[in-house]
């Protein structure tokens, strides 16, 4: 078969893989895109599910790179849903003329660093092989979802669904007996849109989430010229703050929760939450590692549910019984109230667990409930698992798989020993989710194109960051993050959901700002941190 030679070959065309696009063929490189769905998006394109939308705010949840794009497109609401979001991608796509470049529908099965040349080898299911200088992942940290692996789950006679491979087509609920298994982000917001429609709707709840609520509305003219005036000044905010985000409501006292009375504290929490800002953590010091200060903003969350739940046993199972700040919280839009309705029961499935799904329905420990549809939000192999869905093979043929057999390893989560020119957008070691990924996924890019300008400037055919400065930076990720409750939670940022995978925390903790300083300074000084080798395989000191 006929090799494609190519400069660069990046994986996945949403927001990583378009952005990494242009910036390369920017730079007058070959660049070639291969996506495995049939169209740009990435995971936007497969989280089609009814409320699917992004917990940041729309104006800041899209690029920031081109002035000329932030005011074209007009967000409709303040948290835009997944058919705008996913415009927005298509709208960037054709604006800069990135479609020539990507190829859908495309599964890259391998890629095998070879030594002697240089050169990365890449094979897609397809069948084709391409070979590359820089080889890019931009395959996103909520990408692939977990399959559902429920006993008997073939058997189901009824409609299954998934939310993060939802269909393409228009899913019907009307006149149904719907489940929802799965009680995360996609459950959260799933939930209220099918009850609004089912004949019934039964929630099989294993673990509850924080649900806080927030304000959407839609955006009008005078909204978004007052943000176009300010952007410069909210963008700074954004890439120098922690979150990625510079729009916020929220004056954090810097203060111990503990020094305010109980009122206090609670009235402080109730005007941030009218105000319409779900990020209470920001308003204390205290909240994100001390079981006393998570203790007083549980209760004030406790009292909130029991407001908007009228049933008390209901409201009982909504609450969660762990720190707040050990998992990722839920956008709740409508989503407690939903079930006030005569349409909607919640079932605890910790208690009565599920033991199989049958041609029915499902069965639990007790009881066996007929269902019409099961829709299943069980979440994501986060992080790692589209890369490790590739058989990556680096120098002295090593599996990228074996070496991250205990947990992944890379240097700033953009790089790791032994696989030179290989890149990762937001992989793990970076701050990525744990900011509004748009903005980390920016300097990522930015970082990597600097990068690749100082290897050809420099004569430089293959880089890969030391071993022990890798160590070094996998160790701080640990310890930075050791001290907080999110550390700790059985989620999907320590891979706590898959059984069998490794239990380490994978994103940077340290703020994206921060991140930042330490990646510009690294290329500011001729990335020393690395090593480096001539088209003659010459080391550079
Ligand atoms: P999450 O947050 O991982 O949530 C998955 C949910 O599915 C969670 O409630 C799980 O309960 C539940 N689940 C998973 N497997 C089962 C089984 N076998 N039985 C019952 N319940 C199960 O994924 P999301 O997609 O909602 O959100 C992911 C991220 O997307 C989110 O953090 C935002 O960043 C956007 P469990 O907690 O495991 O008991």
């Amino acid at each position: 078969m006929k090799k494609i030679s190519v400069d660069a070959l990046v994986i996945g065309a949403g927001f990583a893989g378009l952005y990494m696009l242009l910036k390369l063929r920017d730079r007058g490189l070959n660049v070639q895109v291969l996506e495995a769905a049939g169209d740009v998006g990435g995971t936007w394109y497969w989280n089609r599910y009814p409320g699917a939308r992004c917990d940041v705010i729309s104006v800041e949840y899209c690029y920031s790179f081109s002035k000329e794009l932030q005011e074209e497109f007009k967000w409709p609401e303040r948290y835009s849903g997944q058919p705008d979001i996913l415009k927005y991608i298509q709208y960037t796509t054709e604006k800069f003329d990135l479609r020539k470049n990507i190829q859908f529908n495309t599964k890259v099965t391998d890629a095998i660093y070879n030594e002697d040349t240089q050169l990365w080898q890449v094979k897609t299911e397809e069948g084709q092989v391409f070979e590359t200088t820089y080889f890019i992942m931009g395959t996103g940290c909520l990408s692939v979802p977990k399959e559902p692996d429920f006993k008997g789950i073939d058997s189901f006679n009824g409609e299954f669904y998934l939310t993060g491979k939802w269909p393409h087509n228009e899913v019907s609920f009307e006149g149904k007996r719907v489940a929802v298994i799965g009680t995360g982000s996609s459950g959260v917001q799933v939930i209220p849109e099918i009850a609004k429609k089912a004949t019934h709707l039964t929630v099989l709840q294993r673990t509850p989430s924080y649900s806080i609520p927030g304000k959407n509305f839609p955006l009008d003219d005078t909204y978004l010229q007052d943000i176009y005036k300010r952007y410069d000044e909210i963008r700074h905010k954004a890439k120098t703050g922690t979150r990625g985000v510079g729009l916020t409501n929220v004056q954090g006292t810097g203060k111990s929760i503990k020094e305010f009375s109980r009122e206090e504290a609670f009235k402080m929490m109730a005007e941030t939450i009218e105000k319409g800002t779900s990020t209470l953590s920001s308003l204390f010091n205290d909240v994100k590692n001390d079981p006393e200060a998570d203790q007083i903003i549980r209760e004030f969350l406790y009292e909130m549910l029991d407001k908007i739940v009228k049933d008390p046993q209901t409201a009982n199972l909504l609450k969660p019984n762990y720190p707040l700040l050990s998992k990722r919280y839920s956008l709740g839009l409508e989503y407690l109230e939903t079930y006030n309705r005569d349409n909607v029961t919640l079932v605890d499935v910790l208690n009565d667990p599920i033991e199989e799904i049958t041609p029915k329905g499902v069965k639990t420990k007790n009881t066996e409930y007929e269902f019409d549809m099961i829709v299943c939000a069980t979440g994501f192999d986060g992080m790692t698992g589209a890369i490790s869905k590739i058989n990556i093979e680096g120098k002295n043929a090593v599996k990228l798989k074996s070496k991250w057999a205990a947990g992944p390893r890379a240097y700033l989560g953009l790089m790791s020993n032994g696989y030179p020119n290989m890149f990762t957008i937001t992989g793990p070691g970076s701050p990525s989710i744990l900011a509004n990924a748009v903005m980390s996924i920016e300097q990522h890019v930015e970082w990597i194109d600097q990068c690749i300008q100082h290897m050809q400037t420099n004569n430089i055919a293959a880089l890969e960051p030391k071993l022990e400065e890798e160590n070094k930076w996998v160790q701080h990720v640990t310890d930075i993050a050791e001290p907080f409750f999110i550390s700790k939670g059985n989620s999907w940022y320590l891979g706590g959901n898959i059984p069998g995978k490794p239990r380490v925390f994978m994103p940077y903790i340290g703020g994206l700002g921060a991140y930042t300083d330490i990646c510009n300074t690294i290329a500011a000084t001729g990335y020393q941190t690395f090593s480096k080798k001539t088209a003659l395989m010459q080391t550079h000191k």
